[in-house]
C-alpha cells in the first residue's frame, strides 16, 4: 500500500460517494483512456501510456454521477502540468470573483482566504489585490513553487482533515475557503468537508466552483470526462452532502467558465451571518427536476450524442486528409486529450498541438503522442485547419490567431456539435 492507501493504481467505486447507495447505473463508457495530464517526454515516444477504464455511473438515490473507478491521486496530481494562469479568460474570471467576494462578504485586512487546489496561484493573486491574507493549498510541488515565487504562500499538500488541522494550528481560521475545479476531483468528500469544518470561521464562507452537469449533458461536453474528474455535479447531491456535515447551501449561481459551471456558497448551519437565497436555490433545483436530471431515463441516450460527435469528427478529419489538407490543434487541454484519443486520432491526422504552457511544450500528448509545440509553429507551418481542443476558450484562441484567420486558416470546433468556422 502506498501513501494514499492504494494497493493498485486504481480501485473500483461500487457505492455513491454522496449517499453511499449501490444503486448505480453506467450510462457512458469511453473505454480505456490514458491519464490526461501524463504528458510524455519525446525520448519516451516508444513507451506506451498506461490506460484505465473511463465510465460514468448514475446514482438513482441522490442523482449523483461519478466515475466507476478512482485512480490513485498521487499518480495524477504530484507533478501537474496544468497552469490555470495561462488562460486570460480564467484569470479575468478570478479577478471578478475576488472583487465580488470582497464586496459581498466585507473582507477586512486581517481576514484569511484559503484556496484549495490553488494551482500556480492564479486565483489567490486576485484575492490578494483585495488586501486580505491568502494561503494556497495544492499537492503539486512544481506548482506550489511557482505560486510561492509569485507571492502566494502555498502548502504543498492534499486537502483533507489532517492538512486542515495543521493549517489551523499555524494560520488560524479562514473567512473564506474557495475550491475551484477541485471538488469534482476528490474521492473522500467526507474528509474534505471535515477539513472545511475545522478551518472555516464560524461565520465563514465556503465556495465551491465545479463544472455543472446541466451543461455537461446539454452540450454533450463528454470530453470533460477524465480520471481526474471523479464527480459530475448537480446542485441536489451537493445540498445533500453538505447537510451531512452540519453545513448548508446559502446561495448558488451558474457561471460561464469551463463550458458552464456551478458556484455554490456554503456556510455552517449555526451561522446567522448570511441570508439563505431560497429563490436562487429553489429555482435551480426545480429546473434540474423539470428537465429530468433526477431520473435515470435522462442519462440513457447521452452516449448516442457522444458517438455522433466522434463519428462527425472522424468523418471530417478523414475527408480533409483525403484531400491532402494539413490539420493542427490548439490547446493540449485535458479535454482535448480525451477527445483526440476517443476519436482514435494520431500523428498522421493531427501534425501538432499548440499550447502556451511552457511545461507542456516539447512533450508528447498522452496516448497518441502528438507533439505539443509553442505558438510560433503556426506561422512557420500553418495548417489549413486548426482544431480548437480547448473549445471552452474558443474566443480567446481565435483572437490570438487573427493573422492565421486572415490568411484563410479555418477552425474546427468539436463541442457542442462539430462545426467548421467560417462555414464551408
Ligand atoms: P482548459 C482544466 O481542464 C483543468 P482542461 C482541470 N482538470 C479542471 O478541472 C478543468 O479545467 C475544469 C491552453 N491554452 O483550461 C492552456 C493556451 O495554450 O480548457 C491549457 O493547456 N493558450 C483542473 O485542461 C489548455 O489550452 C490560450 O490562450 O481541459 C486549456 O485547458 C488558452 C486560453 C489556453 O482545461
Ligand atoms: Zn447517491
Amino acid at each position: 500500500m502506498n501513501d494514499s492507501g492504494f494497493i493498485n493504481d486504481y480501485m473500483e467505486k461500487k457505492h455513491c460517494r454522496v449517499c453511499k447507495s449501490t444503486a448505480l447505473t453506467t450510462y457512458l463508457d469511453l473505454g480505456k483512456m490514458p491519464l490526461v495530464n501524463s504528458y510524455v517526454e519525446s525520448a519516451n515516444d516508444n513507451i506506451p501510456c498506461n490506460r484505465y477504464p473511463l465510465a460514468i455511473n448514475y446514482c438513482s438515490e441522490c442523482s449523483m454521477s461519478q466515475l466507476s473507478i478512482v485512480v490513485d491521486p498521487s499518480i495524477m496530481f504530484k507533478n501537474y502540468f496544468y497552469r490555470s494562469s495561462i488562460s486570460q479568460t480564467f484569470v479575468n474570471h478570478c479577478a471578478e470573483y475576488a472583487e465580488n467576494s470582497a464586496r459581498r462578504f466585507s473582507f477586512k485586512d486581517t481576514d484569511l482566504i484559503i484556496d484549495i487546489a490553488s494551482n500556480d496561484g492564479a486565483c489567490l493573486r486576485e484575492f490578494k489585490k483585495q488586501g486580505v491574507r491568502v494561503l494556497g493549498v495544492d499537492p503539486a510541488e512544481n506548482l506550489a513553487k511557482i505560486a510561492i515565487e509569485s507571492g502566494v504562500p502555498t502548502v504543498a499538500k492534499f486537502w483533507n482533515a489532517e492538512t486542515a488541522g495543521q493549517i489551523h494550528t499555524e494560520y488560524g481560521k479562514a473567512k473564506m475557503i474557495t475550491a475551484m475545479n477541485v471538488f469534482a476531483h476528490v474521492d473522500d468528500l467526507d474528509s474534505f468537508l471535515a477539513g472545511i469544518n475545522t478551518l472555516l470561521d464560524d461565520d465563514g464562507v465556503f465556495a465551491i466552483e465545479c463544472p455543472y452537469m446541466f451543461n455537461f449533458m446539454t452540450n454533450t461536453e463528454f470530453d470533460t470526462t477524465y480520471h481526474e474528474h471523479l464527480s459530475y455535479f448537480l446542485l441536489k447531491p451537493i445540498m445533500h452532502l453538505v447537510k451531512q456535515h452540519d453545513m448548508e447551501v446559502f446561495d448558488v449561481l451558474t457561471v460561464n467558465i469551463h463550458g458552464g459551471s456551478l458556484r455554490v456558497y456554503v456556510k455552517k448551519k449555526s451561522s446567522k451571518a448570511w441570508d439563505i437565497c431560497y429563490q436562487n436555490i429553489d429555482k435551480l433545483l426545480l429546473m434540474e427536476e423539470e428537465t429530468g436530471f433526477h431520473k435515470t431515463e435522462k442519462y440513457i441516450h447521452f452516449s448516442v450524442a457522444v458517438k455522433k460527435i466522434r463519428d462527425d469528427m472522424i468523418r471530417l478529419i478523414k475527408s480533409i486528409k483525403a484531400e491532402g489538407g494539413k490539420i493542427a490543434a490548439y490547446g493540449a487541454s485535458a479535454k482535448g486529450n480525451i477527445l483526440s484519443n476517443y476519436c482514435g486520432f494520431g500523428k498522421l491526422d493531427i501534425d501538432y498541438i499548440i499550447d502556451d504552457t511552457p511545461e507542456k511544450q516539447g512533450c508528447l500528448a498522452p496516448g497518441h503522442h502528438i507533439p505539443i509545440v509553442a505558438f510560433d509553429k503556426l506561422t512557420k507551418e500553418p495548417p489549413e485547419y486548426l482544431i480548437l481542443l480547448a473549445w471552452n476558450f474558443s474566443r480567446e484562441l481565435m483572437n490570438k490567431t487573427i493573422k492565421y484567420q486572415k490568411q484563410g486558416g479555418k477552425y474546427i470546433i468539436p463541442i457542442p456539435q462539430v462545426k467548421v468556422v467560417p462555414e464551408e
